[in-house]
């Protein structure tokens, strides 16, 4: 008789919202899950696995007899990790390995050369019917959303339809004498969630726009009829989840909501905001869309306790944005959305740029400084460069300009992961021009750099000045350090007091 356990492992994420559905459809079919989170989130420079971890991660397996272990695959950047982790499991483990995850879900045929199995699209159903039928020993082949090696090659099947009512899922689980921890050399007991002082959730799933340089609009193409793709949980059980986290997680002092975009409904956000502030209380962070950020919306979340929004304006060119990134707001769009934060004083926001591709000319890099020095109040700038991730559509539309043979955009999406981290942020420009522009853009975001950066753009042919724009670029990086300690100190002191 086969045994009830099931082994999930997340990489890079302690707080993965995946698999904490994923484990409540599993117990509430009466599997038992141990859950192992291997390595710690590092956003610029994680760092693979040492051998001492390695170990551990072995020596720990060894000690279950898993129905099977469920490797959750969410980013492609640290695949190298997984592919390598896969190996070493495979190597000593004779459990199944199943993957599922974003990337998987959209690139099962490549997966299944790790693993046995692959489950591609939301997971919860999906997840407790393979534990079923592997339970049992039923045959696997119709399975909706599965894939596997055939005798022909690999086969994968149909994805069921998405979940329309949200609410039916299970809620995520925190907590539990069931979890562990590999990071730093030593493997901990325990859920890494209930010492942190914030948590993240999402009101919602999906998204209605079409990026080109996201992998939502692969995720969407999945589904065979994804007319519903976008769904919202209803309000209470949004706050049914974040009084349950408050109640376990005694220095909690931080709500991260990771919604694609965050819910703009009316009769929702009326809601919402009068429940939140009355039953949770506690600052909130989003991310903002300027077609979705309007003035009264704004008021009425930061009236509940919004204290940062993360905005993509991706360039300040409309002809990037639109024929590049897909991306349909005007300027007056983007510039009204921005009003809408500075005006409601909203205490932290954060704009992200995709600068420096070979999409962009030097005017379209001036009209994004041209952008930056006329955004109103205090922001923080995030620029990215831009990482081409599997199954875009910029990665075809660059392919189809010539800007890269097939074989030279395989080895950038499949760099290896401290080259992907780096992409991501910041990995350098070279042509003295870009440089200069880019160096101003910086600027914009601190106010004593900002009238310095406008005289320097007077007269961007001159030496001096852009020797200047460079040193104060190194100055902007060190105020930028001193700023997020200066954040991350404040939440630890709230979580502190809170305790
Ligand atoms: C929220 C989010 C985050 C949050 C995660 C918060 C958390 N606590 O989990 C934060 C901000 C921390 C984050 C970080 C990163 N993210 Co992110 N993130 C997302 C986002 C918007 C939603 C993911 C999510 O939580 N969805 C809700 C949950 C319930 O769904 P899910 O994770 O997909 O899980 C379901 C299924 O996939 C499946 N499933 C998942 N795991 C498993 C495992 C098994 C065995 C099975 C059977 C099924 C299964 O079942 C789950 C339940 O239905 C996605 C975009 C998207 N549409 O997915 C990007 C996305 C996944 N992120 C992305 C990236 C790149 C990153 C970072 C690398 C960024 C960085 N430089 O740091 C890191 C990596 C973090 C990590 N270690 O995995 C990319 C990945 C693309 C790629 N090819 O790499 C995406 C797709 C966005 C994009 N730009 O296209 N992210
Ligand atoms: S708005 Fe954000 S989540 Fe939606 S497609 Fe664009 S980048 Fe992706």
């Amino acid at each position: 008789m086969q045994n009830k356990r099931i082994l999930l492992i997340n990489f890079y994420s302690p707080k993965s919202l995946g698999l904490r559905f994923l484990e409540r459809a599993l117990t509430g079919a009466g599997f038992d899950v141990t859950v192992l989170y291997f390595k710690n989130f590092h956003s610029t420079r994680p760092k693979k696995p040492t051998e001492t971890e390695r170990k551990l991660l072995l020596d720990f397996l060894a000690q279950y007899n898993p129905l099977f272990i469920g490797f959750s695959v969410m980013s492609s950047l640290y695949l190298e990790v997984v592919e390598e982790t896969a190996r070493l499991v495979r190597s000593h483990i004779a459990a199944p390995l199943v993957w599922g995850g974003v990337y998987a879900t959209m690139f099962p045929e490549r997966c299944l050369a790790h693993c046995d199995y692959v489950l591609r699209g939301e997971g919860e159903g999906a997840i407790a019917e393979l534990a079923k039928r592997l339970y049992s020993g039923e045959s696997l082949d119709d399975m909706e959303n599965l894939g596997y090696t055939g005798p022909g090659g690999p086969v994968v099947n149909p994805v069921r339809p998405l979940v329309t009512d949200l609410d039916t899922l299970p809620m995520a689980e925190i907590g539990l004498d069931n979890k562990y921890f590999i990071d730093g050399g030593e493997l901990r007991f325990g859920d890494p969630m209930l010492s942190s002082v914030s948590y993240e959730t999402t009101c919602s799933r999906g998204c209605p726009f079409v990026c080109s340089y996201c992998s939502t609009v692969g995720i969407k193409r999945v589904y065979r009829d994804n007319r519903h793709f976008l769904r919202f949980r209803s309000v209470d059980s949004v706050i049914a989840e974040l009084l349950h986290a408050k109640d376990k997680m005694k220095r909690l002092s931080v709500i991260h909501f990771w919604d694609e975009i965050f819910p703009d409904d009316q009769k929702w956000i009326n809601e919402f905001t009068t429940r939140y502030k009355k039953e949770i209380g506690l600052p909130f962070e989003i991310w903002a869309h300027p077609l979705k950020t309007s003035h009264e919306l704004i008021k009425k979340l930061r009236d509940a306790g919004l204290f940062q929004a993360v905005m993509g304006i991706q360039s300040g060119s409309p002809e990037v944005r639109k024929k590049v990134f897909h991306r349909v707001e005007s300027q007056e769009q983007v510039m009204a959305a921005a009003k809408a934060l500075s005006d409601n004083k909203v205490p932290r926001v954060i704009y992200d740029f995709i600068l420096r591709h070979p999409f962009e000319s030097t005017e379209q890099l001036k009209e994004t400084y041209a952008l930056c020095d006329a955004l109103p109040g205090r922001f923080t700038l995030q620029l990215h460069d831009l990482n081409f991730l599997p199954g875009t559509d910029i990665v075809q539309e660059a392919l189809k300009r010539g800007l890269y043979t097939e074989p030279e955009m395989e080895s950038i999406l499949y760099a290896p992961m401290e080259k992907q981290y780096a992409t991501w942020w910041e990995s350098g420009g070279s042509d003295p021009e870009t440089v200069f522009w880019y160096n101003l853009i910086y600027m914009t975001q601190f106010k004593s750099l900002r009238r310095k950066a406008r005289c320097l753009a007077k007269n961007p042919e001159s030496r001096r000045g852009r020797a200047a724009a460079a040193r104060a670029y190194k100055w902007g990086k060190r105020l930028s350090t001193l700023r997020r300690y200066r954040q991350k100190g404040w939440t630890l002191v709230k979580g502190f007091f809170r305790k």
